[in-house]
């Protein structure tokens, strides 16, 4: 993947270059995704502020409500909506943080897709200063184009997806985001305000030496993904095969992304405990499939692709293991042993 060195291109210019070269498209879904990357630059204003809010006492920031700083994950939840409801291009949005699908107010203009989002995802981290993110997806409403959206638009499987992305807010903010055409990166100047394309064309390595998963839950896997794991963090060498390294940051966005440029493997498997394992598939597992799948990628739920699962509801959970084409291909070699 080669980084970008000798043009500066923002993420409007690059989305319209995008446009331009897709036959047929509208301008509809160009302003989606710049009014998606005004979200992402208020959110992660917030986020970088989010030490010096206690160090600074009751000196924290107002939303955009006019109330005090709410927990950042309800604030993120909060900005996106407002930033998406008005823009004519949605018929209803769904986001981790609500149990219904959420209607565009009666007096904005329906659209025709309909976006998912985890507004904030492993919020939990932001205490400690690991990387978090907002991962979103976009669908093409399914239901008639003069009423409200419905629960329907949004049960579609993954490979329905329009667009898909994330935002890592870390050392440096990263929006990541496909539209079908291939996966890019774009770096947050926050001293103009712009995400500049840094990473062109992203394609994960065809295999990795990193496995990523929660090692703590060993005991509760079956016997296949124990073997896998033994398997992963040995030497083998009748199989000419070094020991891979385990890195685990407990935030998927940053273990996905770490994976999507390193190559390797990230797993949330099922356990005894969550037999759906814990991510949620319709805006945590399927938008990172498609990122990933998009890079040259696979992603399975240990008995099909991710993209092909057909959700049944909202929130519904699925198993992840997500990485390197190879990498995938070995896990699942063990999850269907005998
Ligand atoms: P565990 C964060 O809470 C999250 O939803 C994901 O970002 C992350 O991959 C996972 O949970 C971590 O879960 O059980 O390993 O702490």
């Amino acid at each position: 993947m080669p980084l970008v060195s000798n043009k500066v291109v923002t993420i409007e210019r690059h989305i319209i270059e995008q446009q331009e070269r897709s036959n047929g498209a509208t301008g509809d879904f160009s302003s989606l995704l710049r009014d998606l990357t005004l979200a992402f630059k208020i959110i992660n204003r917030e986020v970088m502020q989010a030490g010096l809010v206690d160090a600074l006492g009751a000196t924290g920031t107002e939303n955009i409500q006019g109330e005090l700083v709410q927990k950042l994950d309800a604030f993120a939840d909060t900005v996106i909506f407002r930033a998406m409801d008005h823009g004519g291009h949605l018929c209803a949005m769904a986001s981790e943080e609500n149990e219904n699908i959420l209607p565009i107010p009666k007096q904005y203009r329906c659209g025709k897709y309909v976006l998912l989002f985890d507004p904030l995802d492993g919020s939990s981290n932001i205490d400690v200063n690991v990387s978090i993110g907002t991962i979103f997806s976009i669908l093409r409403r399914i239901t008639p184009e003069d009423i409200p959206g419905e629960m329907e638009d949004f049960l579609q499987p993954g490979y329905k997806q329009i667009a898909a992305g994330y935002t890592i807010y870390g050392p440096s903010t990263m929006l990541v985001y496909t539209a079908g055409r291939g996966v890019y990166g774009f770096t947050y100047d926050p001293s103009v305000g712009e995400f500049i394309l840094s990473h062109d064309d992203i394609r994960i390595p065809e295999r990795g030496s990193i496995y990523s998963v929660n090692e703590g839950n060993y005991h509760k896997w079956d016997r296949q993904m124990q073997n896998y794991i033994d398997w992963a963090k040995s030497d083998i060498p009748e199989e000419d095969k070094k020991a891979y390294s385990l890195r685990y940051i407990g935030s998927m966005v940053a273990d996905v992304h770490r994976t999507l440029l390193y190559g390797g493997v990230f797993l949330y498997p099922a356990d005894i405990k969550s037999y759906k394992g814990k991510l949620r598939l319709l805006y945590e597992a399927n938008p990172m499939s498609f990122v990933v799948e998009q890079a040259g990628g696979a992603a399975h739920d240990g008995k099909q692709r991710v993209l092909e699962i057909i959700p049944e509801k909202l929130h519904q959970r699925t198993p992840l293991i997500v990485g390197s084409p190879k990498n995938v291909e070995e896990v699942e070699r063990f999850l269907n042993a005998g």
